[in-house]
C-alpha cells in the first residue's frame, strides 16, 4: 500500500473516536489533512474544530467546518494528530511541520489524544528524526548553545516562521533515553516556547496503518 493510502486509512479509522455534537481537536500535517477530508463527511454531526495550525484552519473552513477558538471551547473530548516518530509507549516527536506548540496545547486540553501514523513512523527509540524546538527569535543563538551543551546539534530551519512568529531549531543526534525528562529540561531553557517531544502528555491511542490494515497500539 502506498504511504498516502496508509495515511488515509489511519485518518479514516480515527473517525470512530469523534464524539457526536462535540468540538474536535485537529492537529496539522499531511496525515491530518486526510483526517480533515474524512471529517468533512460527518461535519453535520460535530459542532466544529479547534485547529493546530493556520493551514489546518484553512482546510477545515474550506470544507465548511466551523473553526473555533480554544479559549471558548473548554476542554475537548478528543484530538486527532499525526507524528514524525512514535514509540510503543506512545511517546512522540512532532513538529516536522512547525506546528508543535499549538498541537501541544490542543493535546494538553484534550481528554483523549488519538495519534494517526503510517508504519514508517514507528521507532524503538526517539531521536533519529531531528527534534524540533520552537524558539523566540532573539533567543535563537543562546538556545542553540544550550542545546549543544545537552549533546545535540541544532540547525536553524531556514525560511520558516511559525504561526506564532517564532523560529525552529531542529536538534540532531540527541540521545533520548528519558523522553519526559528531556522534554522538561529543554522547556526550561529561557527562550524556548516548547519542544516537539510529546512524552509528559503522550498519545492515549496510536493508530498505525500498514499493509495489513490499521491497528491500535496496546
Ligand atoms: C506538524 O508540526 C507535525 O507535528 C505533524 O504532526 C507531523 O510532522 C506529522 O506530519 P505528517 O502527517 O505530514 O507526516
Amino acid at each position: 500500500m502506498a504511504q498516502e493510502d496508509k495515511k488515509r486509512a489511519a485518518a479514516e479509522a480515527a473517525l470512530a473516536y469523534v464524539e457526536p455534537g462535540s468540538i474536535v481537536g485537529v492537529g496539522s500535517g499531511s496525515t491530518v489533512n486526510c483526517f480533515i477530508d474524512a471529517l468533512a463527511g460527518i461535519k453535520h454531526k460535530i459542532e466544529g474544530a479547534v485547529a493546530g495550525s493556520n493551514a489546518s484552519a484553512e482546510r477545515l473552513k474550506a470544507h465548511g467546518i466551523a473553526v473555533l477558538d480554544l479559549n471558548n471551547a473548554g476542554d475537548l473530548p478528543v484530538c486527532i494528530d499525526g507524528a514524525d516518530e512514535a514509540t510503543s509507549n506512545k511517546h512522540l516527536i512532532k513538529g516536522g511541520g512547525a506546528a508543535l506548540t499549538r498541537e501541544k496545547i490542543i493535546a494538553a486540553a484534550s481528554r483523549k489524544f488519538v495519534c494517526i501514523v503510517d508504519d514508517s513512523k514507528i521507532v524503538n527509540t526517539l531521536g533519529k528524526f531531528p527534534l524540533p524546538v520552537e524558539v523566540i527569535p532573539m533567543a535563537r543563538s543562546y538556545v542553540a548553545r544550550k542545546l549543544t551543551a545537552l549533546g545535540g546539534n541544532p540547525a536553524w530551519r531556514q525560511g520558516v516562521i511559525t504561526d506564532n512568529g517564532n523560529v525552529i531549531l531542529d536538534v540532531h543526534n540527541l540521545k533520548i533515553v528519558d523522553a519526559a525528562a528531556l522534554e522538561t529540561e529543554i522547556n526550561q531553557i529561557v527562550g524556548v516556547v516548547t519542544n516537539g517531544l510529546f512524552a509528559r502528555r503522550p498519545a492515549d491511542v496510536v493508530l498505525i496503518a500498514s499493509d495489513q490494515g490499521v491497528k491500535s497500539l496496546p
